[in-house]
């Protein structure tokens, strides 16, 4: 028994057990004896809990941006209570490549996938046989739940002689070719979760209904599409098949629910030596931008910070839960964003009220330009990070695998977390040293940048992305086909290097040229990338 909790405390239900619990929770994991040791590998495991935020910006956030408009409790509460990261980077500025990163530990564009996203009814990307976040806790005793939005592609039966776009988004003529009733296959349940419940992609994408392990909850027979920001004349999400019922601003709710419950649902396990990892990729503020009514208005900014704020409150909720079931203190939780925040918030609309969603970076989603990954990146854990740090260390998202790995005390093979370098030393307050010699970063068209130190250099022209300069509607042809930025007298990359610096440049780009040959960018055997990998192609 790892926790010294009495059974019979937790024996009455109901409200009165929820407020003793609420106070006889934090007395208790005061005492020493429960103080966890995650490295010896003999007690106190903590309970890892990863919130993806979806599409929110570096600058939408209050403890990243004090400039900013808009209340972010809970993440400031994270960073005031841990460990607030400056310099934490997605692996892509993207949705699906951003995910893989995340729970392979492997940068996306080694996979078959080298620009975009998935759509809905894509198959399964995460190879089979990959070692996961999820599998490597589960192999050391964890229980698994993924709660939310998916995007890394699943096995969907198709109708006979039908087709879905594999690495892609289905365009509107493939949207009926699944047979909704039947079992899905090579979903999260695949790669190491015990449990799911979720939807299929992003929330403008079909299928419209949640998904609980491989079944659909409510069959999709209607067809729908839904405002993208609550107006229909605004524009609306891809039509296709919908649950009736479903309705998109019940999502952020439903999965903070479900997500609330499945902590209850692990409480007395966890506190009796089995601890959880719940990986919880909401997904908000991405469009549909749909707050519920109570937020409607909230920010007095615009719809889209209104979503931020119930997303905030989401994570409270989350956090709150921890609490009330006296698991906040072994409790390590991240929350973090797949990648910067997307024009679809209205950014001049918001700057001109005094929020830039980027704060002081460059674009925006999409974008090599550090608005497309630079991400807001908060860590709490009681028991072992002291509250108030502060890191400003580059890290990413893809670290995930090899910091759980540490935890649990396992070591990873060599072909697993192939770009991920664990942040134990500096979350136990070990180390303030770099972390990760270099840190490679991806954009929607498939453009490559690498990251040292304060030394970023870009292998293309432009934005690689959807802002200004942008590849195939603004002219590039007279830019150099480099960009080299001193982030640290430039964060905001205006001024191009790549002339004046070309010692940086041959040793940027050697050590590009190397992470993509050897299949890794850490200490390890070399390993294969699932296709040939082009990281001058952006340059074109
Ligand atoms: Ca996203």
């Amino acid at each position: 028994m790892r926790r010294l909790f009495s059974p019979t405390v937790w024996l009455p239900l109901g409200a009165i057990c929820c407020l003793l619990l609420s106070h006889v929770a934090p007395a208790r994991a005061d005492e020493p004896a429960q103080a966890a040791r995650p490295t010896d590998g003999k007690v106190g495991l903590p309970n890892i809990v990863y919130i993806l935020c979806d599409d929110l910006g570096y600058g939408d956030v209050r403890c990243l941006n004090p400039q900013g408009k808009i209340p972010t409790p809970a993440f400031d509460r994270i960073a005031r209570e841990g460990m607030l990261f400056t310099d934490a980077h997605s692996g892509s500025a993207v949705c699906t490549p951003t995910r893989y990163g995340v729970i392979t530990g492997r940068y996306a564009w080694r996979s078959k996938l080298q620009r975009g996203v998935l759509g809905g009814l894509s198959p399964r990307l995460i190879e089979p046989g990959r070692m996961t976040v999820a599998s490597l806790l589960k192999q050391h005793g964890y229980h698994t739940a993924c709660v939310g939005k998916w995007h890394l592609g699943m096995d969907w039966v198709r109708k006979p002689d039908k087709q879905v776009s594999e690495l892609s988004i289905e365009p509107r003529d493939q949207v009926w070719n699944v047979d909704y009733s039947q079992p899905i296959t090579n979903g999260p349940n695949a790669v190491g979760f015990d449990y799911y419940y979720g939807i299929s992609a992003s929330l403008d994408m079909v299928p419209y209904t949640f998904i609980e392990n491989d079944r659909v909850t409510v069959l999709p027979t209607e067809d729908k599409a839904f405002a993208m920001h609550g107006n229909q004349s605004r524009g609306t999400t891809r039509q296709g098949p919908t649950a009736p019922g479903f309705d998109v601003d019940q999502v952020l709710p439903r999965l903070t629910e479900k997500a609330v419950a499945y902590i209850a649902s692990r409480a007395a396990h966890a506190r009796e030596g089995q601890p959880f990892f719940l990986y919880l990729p909401l997904a908000s503020p991405h469009t549909p931008i749909a707050p519920t009514k109570p937020w409607q208005g909230k920010s007095s900014l615009n719809l889209y910070a209104d979503f931020v704020m119930e997303t905030d409150w989401s994570i409270g909720q989350v956090l709150e839960a921890l609490e009330q079931h006296g698991l906040a203190e072994n409790t390590l939780v991240i929350a973090t964003s797949d990648n910067g925040c997307s024009p679809q918030a209205r950014m001049e609309e918001l700057k001109e009220k005094g929020h830039n969603p980027s704060g002081i970076y460059r674009g925006h989603k999409a974008d090599i330009y550090e608005g497309g990954h630079r991400v807001p990146f908060v860590v709490r854990w009681p028991a072992k990070i002291k509250p108030g740090q502060r890191c400003d260390q580059t890290v990413c998202l893809t670290d995930l695998m090899a910091t759980a790995a540490q935890i649990v005390g396992a070591e990873l093979p060599d072909d697993a977390g192939e770009d991920s370098v664990s942040l134990l030393p500096v979350l136990l307050g070990e180390t303030m040293q770099p972390l990760r010699e270099a840190t490679v970063h991806h954009s929607v068209n498939g453009s490559f940048a690498i990251r040292q130190g304060k030394w970023k250099l870009a292998f293309c022209p432009g934005s690689g992305g959807w802002s200004f300069p942008r590849p195939g509607r603004d002219s590039t042809n007279e830019l150099p086909a480099l960009q080299l930025f001193d982030l640290e007298v430039d964060p905001g990359e205006e001024t191009n290097l790549y002339d004046k610096h070309p010692e940086v440049v041959r040793k940027l780009t050697a050590l590009m040229e190397k992470y993509v040959a050897q299949g890794r960018s850490t200490p390890g055997k070399s390993q294969a990338n699932a296709v040939k990998v082009n990281f001058r192609q952006g340059m074109q």
